[in-house]
């Protein structure tokens, strides 16, 4: 037997020498290889920084894989284009790229093709066996933000108000925002006061702090004790507004209470980088098992609400951490789950 796979490796070799079919003896070859490809920039977007930090991660522990970053920027209509030129370019073992959209454009670029693999995250596509995807449970990430927002405007943190009002800026509208991160955002508003009422803005686009403050402004004006943001680099536009008219920010995808301390005093979170990072790892080990769709959330530890800083002690009122406690204990025991019912 040992001498069968003696011969076998022989004859590969040989076959790979003389006809070439085997790859470049490049100092990489071997090496597996990973294009990231960000619908947009990375800088400013929680997501998008989160995304990058993961395969970085899983790439420096694998220690036989390299990564190469593509942005795609923010002309949508780009995106199958710059896809498919990595695809097309054959150099990538993985592709890893995230958001809600990319599903759709990835199916396109597979029918051109056929054998490139992608990890999507952000994103559910399940059944197809070039993919795997990752979608977080937004139902329960936006309940918990608005549960919040209920909670400090209930409290001394804010001037008393009969019916509450919280704000939300989006970057775009699509189908997660607007059937799950916005309807959840309410419910959990209205866990704490069932009148309360949510003023919903759409930025169009992700980057443009200055209109992001406009908006803000007229939010935080109109009675909105805080914004929860959720627009890239627009973020910076909110926080700016809050600084000036004296109201809160709501960070929702990355730990963000340093981003501007006793302003922004709520923070969700996903494990987009840890998920990122795990997966791509797998996917480098030839673990990954494509085909398949996950959805985590809080009572898997992927999604959650940041109560271990200070800046967190140190700006909410302990009343209202201790709700928001009793909230999270229940999800992350299984007692109360919101379904993330998905297409
Ligand atoms: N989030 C960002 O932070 N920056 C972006 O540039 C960005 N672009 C997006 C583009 C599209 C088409 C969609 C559907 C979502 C985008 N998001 C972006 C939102 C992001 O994927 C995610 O849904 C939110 O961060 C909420 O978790």
């Amino acid at each position: 037997m040992k001498t069968f796979a003696f011969l076998m490796a022989g004859f590969f070799f040989a076959a790979t020498t003389l006809f070439g079919g085997g790859r470049a003896e490049t100092p990489e070859a071997g090496l597996y290889s990973i294009g990231v490809f960000v619908p947009g920039v990375v800088e400013g977007s929680p997501t998008y920084e989160m995304l990058v930090a993961g395969v970085e991660q899983a790439v420096a522990e694998s220690g036989r894989a390299v990564k190469k970053v593509v942005e795609g920027g923010f002309n949508q209509a780009m995106w199958q284009q710059g896809l498919t030129s990595m695809a097309a370019g054959g150099e990538y073992d993985l592709i890893v790229t995230s958001n809600p959209e990319m599903p759709d454009i990835v199916e396109a670029v597979l029918e051109s093709f056929p054998s490139q693999r992608f990890l999507l995250m952000d994103a559910w596509l399940p059944g197809n066996p070039q993919v795997h995807t990752v979608m977080f449970n937004q139902r329960e990430q936006a309940f918990l933000a608005g549960h919040f927002a209920g909670l400090v405007g209930r409290s001394d943190m804010v001037s008393p108000r009969e019916v509450l009002r919280a704000g939300l800026l989006a970057g775009q509208e699509y189908p997660i925002m607007n059937e799950v991160i916005l309807p959840a955002y309410r419910l959990g508003l209205r866990s704490v006061d069932p009148d309360g009422t949510v003023d919903f803005r759409v930025l169009g686009n992700w980057f443009d702090a200055g209109r992001a403050a406009e908006l803000a402004n007229s939010m935080y004006a109109t009675g909105s004790h805080i914004i929860l943001t959720i627009a890239g680099g627009g973020n910076q536009g909110v926080i700016a507004s809050a600084r000036d008219r004296n109201g809160y920010v709501l960070w929702y995808d990355s730990p963000g209470l340093s981003e501007a301390p006793g302003i922004v005093i709520g923070s969700t979170f996903v494990a987009q980088d840890r998920s990122t990072y795990e997966r791509t790892l797998s996917a480098i080990r030839g673990e990954l098992a494509f085909g398949e769709a996950e959805i985590l959330g809080v009572a898997d530890g992927y999604v959650g609400f940041v109560e271990d800083e200070r800046l967190y002690e140190r700006h909410v009122d302990a009343e209202v951490r201790r709700a928001m406690s009793r909230m999270l204990e229940q999800m992350r025991s299984g007692e109360f789950y919101l379904e993330m019912s998905l297409r």
